[in-house]
């Protein structure tokens, strides 16, 4: 894992779904102290701004069941080169979401860079839906399948290649809200998959312990964190657009993002979903930034 460099690159979206103010995540997260809280830990923080969005009209296609297609393709793409850009200039690329149709690009931009690159999905739901499976058209409930070559070619092409992922060296963890067709995915792709109830029952530890376990006999070169904080309780994380109760918990968290900084197996990463205008005084960011301490090797003592 490089130590020295960190590129923050915020990803101010919001078409994939339909609940505003997630476009205001990367705001809500500097507000929360991001730079200075990583400061201590890198020896240089490049604080790129943000992938200029605009104010697109949203897009209404009623024959795709793809919400905002064209525009989350165009968007991404512009993501994937920036995170891209970061990597050769030897930084660590961080990246401030917008929700999590996001993935799309910064994935695009990480995936060139490894042969066998590993993912692990911090999240509620599987985001493992196409068009045909959605229930609701939004493209924040599809970024998975896209990365391991599942969806509309225009998403699943971004970067110019595909696919971004082996689902075998995919880990889910979190899951709770699943739909029929991500589950039919899950098994059919062999994906591996830590919902609540083998957290409750193995505990945080073990979970952490498995999953990068797992990742290295995988030989994966390079491990990506995308972290919806949708994955966490709702108690801890409010401004989320979708809740789901019974989540993991501010510790479970904490104790799974020094893990992974202990395992120094984490090449790239993003935090997305926050939304301060559905938050409790900024709490969300704040966890946010909080769980990236940890991740960036942040020592109580
Ligand atoms: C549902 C769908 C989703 C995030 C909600 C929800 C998907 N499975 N993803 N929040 N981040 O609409 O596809
Ligand atoms: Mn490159
Ligand atoms: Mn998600
Ligand atoms: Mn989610």
């Amino acid at each position: 894992m490089n130590r020295q460099k960190l590129s923050i690159i915020g990803m101010p979206m919001d078409l994939g779904q339909m609940r505003r103010g997630v476009d205001m995540g990367p705001s809500a997260i500097r507000y929360a102290g991001v730079n200075e809280r990583l400061k201590c830990l890198f020896e240089e923080i490049h604080d790129q701004g943000d992938i200029a969005i605009g104010r697109p009209e949203v897009q209404i296609d009623p024959t795709s069941n793809l919400r905002n297609l064209d525009l989350i393709a165009e968007k991404t793409e512009k993501l994937a080169e920036e995170v891209d850009k970061a990597i050769e200039a030897g930084s660590f690329p961080l990246v401030l979401g917008g929700d999590h149709s996001i993935a799309i690009g910064t994935l695009a931009g990480v995936s060139k860079h490894y042969k066998n690159l590993g993912v692990i999905w911090y999240d509620a739901h599987g985001d493992l839906n196409t068009a045909e499976t959605s229930p609701s058209g939004n493209i924040h409930g599809m970024p998975l399948a896209v990365s391991i070559g599942i969806g509309h070619p225009l998403l699943t092409n971004v970067g110019g290649y595909a696919p971004k992922v082996k689902p075998e060296n995919i880990v889910i963890i979190g899951a709770r809200s699943l739909d029929e067709g991500e589950r039919e995915l899950i098994k059919e792709k062999g994906i591996k998959v830590y919902t609540m109830h083998e957290i409750d029952r193995l505990g945080m530890t073990k979970v952490m312990d498995e999953t990068i376990t797992y990742l290295k006999e995988r030989n994966a070169d390079g491990v990506h964190l995308s972290l919806d904080l949708d994955g966490l309780d709702p108690h801890d994380a409010p401004g989320v657009g979708t809740p789901v109760i019974g989540g993991i918990s501010y510790r479970e968290s904490h104790l799974a993002m020094e893990m992974l900084a202990e395992a120094q197996i984490i090449t790239s990463a993003e935090f997305v979903e926050v939304n301060p205008i559905l938050d409790d005084k900024n709490k969300t960011a704040t966890v946010a930034v909080a769980l990236m301490g940890s991740l960036f090797g942040e020592k109580l003592l």
